[in-house]
């Protein structure tokens, strides 16, 4: 049976998609469905369901995304102008896919968050 999670079948290169950054811990793509001109993904290698799932054990891992979202919105051309990082979690949140995740946005003025 294919694996449920999608983004693992990303990362695993089953589904089309091209990174714009990947390194040992993580990788970077476009969201399919940009609510942003810049909406990029940064997503662990590893399949940690959400933030509430995550531990001590991934405290490198969770500064590791950190330094990427910042990495990739300097890369994207965001720093200047600056950029939101999401983090959903939960069922308010929200979130469609559980594989922990950062969505990185920018590009134009975003709202106020509600
Ligand atoms: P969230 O709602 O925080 O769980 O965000 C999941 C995001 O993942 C959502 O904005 C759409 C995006 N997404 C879902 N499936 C795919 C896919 O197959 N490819 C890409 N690039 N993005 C996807």
């Amino acid at each position: 049976m294919a694996d449920p999670c999608i983004f693992c079948r990303i990362l695993r290169g089953e589904l089309p998609g091209q990174f714009a950054y990947e390194d040992d811990y993580l990788v970077a793509f476009r969201d399919i469905h940009p609510v942003a001109p810049t909406h990029v993904l940064v997503v662990p290698r590893e399949h940690v369901e959400s933030l509430a799932h995550a531990s001590s054990a991934h405290r490198e891992l969770l500064g590791r995304l950190l330094e990427a979202a910042a990495a990739v919105a300097s890369r994207e051309g965001l720093a200047a102008r600056g950029y939101r990082v999401v983090i959903n979690t939960g069922t308010d949140s929200g979130s469609e896919v559980a594989h922990l995740h950062l969505h990185v946005l920018g590009g134009r003025q975003l709202r106020a968050m509600g």
